[in-house]
């Protein structure tokens, strides 16, 4: 039977044809969303279709339902087969391809017989591309890029796709009866931006109870192996997980083990045969006399090479073992430390509920405060904000802050510095507010020297707080703008501006090394969820996370004040020895 991913793919591809072909955009768009909502189910669609009725589903009009039910029937789509017998396969993955698009991918198939990656990367390479009216060695040199980004990227999926999945399956592992100990391992567990998989470590009264009710979890596509204490399924989603049930003795072994890195896993045993041990999934041996430690904790591995505990985060290879071995492992950042979130947008702009929702729900989760933040007006298309609006927004603020004990909305904006360096709202606009977050969403494309002097001129702004998701990437989907990260340090460094660890999984900009960097050279950070609906607050642990992964102690972060301290560091102009 037919899993959901093989009928969101092929939606998907059908989606992708339409497009290049040319078809009716909102007809195209609607099937792609029905494609995505069927990629998310975590439930067999092939089910609901023999039991229940397809439209149920958001996104699924009785066309879609029709084509999924062929689809299902027949193995086929007549409309999809229609397409791939006109076109090349491979022309939508190029179409696909940043700084392509349907035209381009039509026109060199027609005018060059490019019909795969491969031939366009040489098409692209040898002149025959440039040479085509309309494109140029620009476009020709991009393409040549974005493809080489492709082949190195491979097919690892975003975290925040990843971990709801994983939780859920650690949950309701963890639930039964028989299980003991269940935990996320591998790249999860460390909270690597993208990962290929999911390794869940488990100990168990009785380990077939628990591969066998894994296997046969709702959320599960298809079972790849299975074996007593070892099982692989593919969630309907297409995200692999693997399970292993371990003895509870060697919990700690297997568990240490299987969270990797493998790059840390090397250094630790290489440090261990130093000190005259031998680590492995299978112990910790003493070398000399062949006594064999066994670990039911992931802390007794540390402890017994003579080290302190290493977060999971930190275990990448790039100095936590010889930090580790000192003492010196910093105090990390984590959710408890945060106090407030200070780039929340509301549907003043493209945010989605009102501000007192957003404040209301900030404060649930424990937060003393928020910024709002939305966006400026030269986005028009998100309803951003004039003076005037920002004026009446204000107001609005003041009047929830009046009403409201043990918490406080700080007055903020997103404001866009535009392409010829200027910010998008007058100072007397911004002198009105507490704090003023600068972003990038225009004219990505431009030349380092432009995007920098944009960057630069925002930072040495007196009354700009902070810059927005600085690099612009969008993690497997688009590169960041050309920007000179090192550059962009040293001047929040000397302007006192903080940088954002934009918390949104696609994004998470600045990233780990950055963030590392930043705190190195004394810049302060904010980690800010971005919201754009009151569920988008969660987002923030991707980004501490991140942060985290960047040896970020909770002094460098902004958002670890308290309301009454944020306050009057606002109040005075922004300096680099700030605290
Ligand atoms: P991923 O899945 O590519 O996102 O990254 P990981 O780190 O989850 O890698 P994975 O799933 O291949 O393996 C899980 C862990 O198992 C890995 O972090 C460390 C351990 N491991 C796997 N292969 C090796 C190896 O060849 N040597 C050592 N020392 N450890 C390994
Ligand atoms: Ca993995
Ligand atoms: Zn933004």
């Amino acid at each position: 039977m037919a899993a959901n991913r093989d009928i969101a793919a092929a939606l998907q591809l059908l989606a992708d044809f339409m497009e290049l072909d040319g078809v009716n955009k909102y007809r195209t768009i609607a099937v792609e969303k029905a494609a995505r909502r069927v990629a998310e189910a975590d439930f067999s669609l092939a089910d609901l279709a023999r039991e229940g009725d397809l439209t149920d589903l958001p996104d699924i009009g009785p066309k879609i339902a029709a084509k999924i039910t062929e689809y299902l029937d027949t193995g086929r789509i007549a409309e999809l087969e229609e397409f791939r017998s006109r076109y090349p396969d491979d022309l939508v993955a190029i179409q696909r391809i940043q700084g392509v698009g349907p035209k381009t991918a039509r026109k060199v198939w027609e005018e060059l017989g490019v019909s795969s990656m491969d031939e366009l990367e040489a098409a692209a390479a040898d002149g025959r591309l440039a040479a085509l009216p309309g494109l140029g060695p620009k476009t020709a040199a991009n393409i040549i890029k974005a493809i080489g980004r492709l082949k190195a990227r491979g097919s690892r999926l975003l975290l925040g796709e990843v971990l709801p999945v994983a939780e859920e399956c650690v949950a309701l592992l963890a639930a039964l009866p028989e299980a003991r100990e269940v935990a996320c391992a591998g790249s999860v567990r460390r909270m690597k931006e993208t990962v290929k998989d999911v390794d869940i470590i488990a100990t168990a009264s009785e380990p077939e109870a628990l591969t066998g009710a894994f296997c046969s979890l709702p959320l599960v596509g298809d079972v790849i192996a299975s074996g007593p204490t070892k099982c692989s399924v593919r969630t309907h989603a297409g995200v692999q997980i693997d399970l292993r049930v371990v003895p509870d003795g060697l919990y700690g072994n297997l568990l240490q083990h299987f969270t990797g890195s493998k790059e840390h896993n090397v250094a630790l045993r290489e440090h261990a045969i130093s000190q005259g041990f031998k680590v492995s999934e299978y112990g910790v041996e003493e070398t000399a006399s062949g006594k064999v430690h066994e670990c039911g904790s992931e802390a007794e591995v540390y402890d017994l090479l003579g080290m302190d505990y290493i977060p999971p985060e930190l275990r990448e290879d790039s100095g936590e073992i010889a930090a580790a071995l000192a003492g010196a492992l910093p105090r990390l950042v984590s959710g408890a430390d945060i106090r407030g979130d200070l780039h929340v947008h509301s549907d003043w702009s493209d945010g989605h509920a009102p501000i007192r929702e957003m404040a209301r729900a900030a404060q649930e989760l424990g937060y003393e405060y928020i910024a709002i933040s939305d966006h400026s007006q030269s986005l028009g298309m998100t309803g951003g904000l004039t003076p005037e609006k920002l004026e009446r927004q204000l107001e609005e603020v003041a009047r929830i802050n009046d009403g409201t004990e043990g918490f406080r909305i700080f007055t903020s904006i997103e404001v866009d510095v535009k392409a010829d360096a200027t910010l998008d709202l007058p100072d007397d606009s911004l002198a009105a507010l507490d704090f003023v977050t600068v972003s990038i969403h225009s004219g990505f494309t431009q030349e380092m020297s432009q995007i920098m002097e944009r960057l630069t001129a925002a930072m040495e702004h007196p009354l700009v707080r902070a810059i927005g998701h600085p690099t612009g990437r969008l993690i497997n989907r688009r590169d960041p703008y050309e920007v000179d990260i090192e550059a962009i340090i040293a001047t929040a460094a000397r302007t006192g501006t903080a940088l954002e660890v934009n918390s949104h999984f696609q994004r998470l900009d600045l990233c780990d090394l950055h963030a590392r960097a930043a705190q190195d050279a004394g810049v302060r950070l904010v980690i800010n969820s971005d919201a754009h609906h009151i569920s988008d607050l969660r987002l923030l642990k991707y980004g501490i996370a991140t942060a985290r992964r960047g040896w970020v102690r909770p002094e460098t972060i902004l958002n670890t004040l308290t309301a009454d301290r944020l306050a009057r560091l606002l109040e005075r102009p922004k300096s680099p020895t700030d605290t």
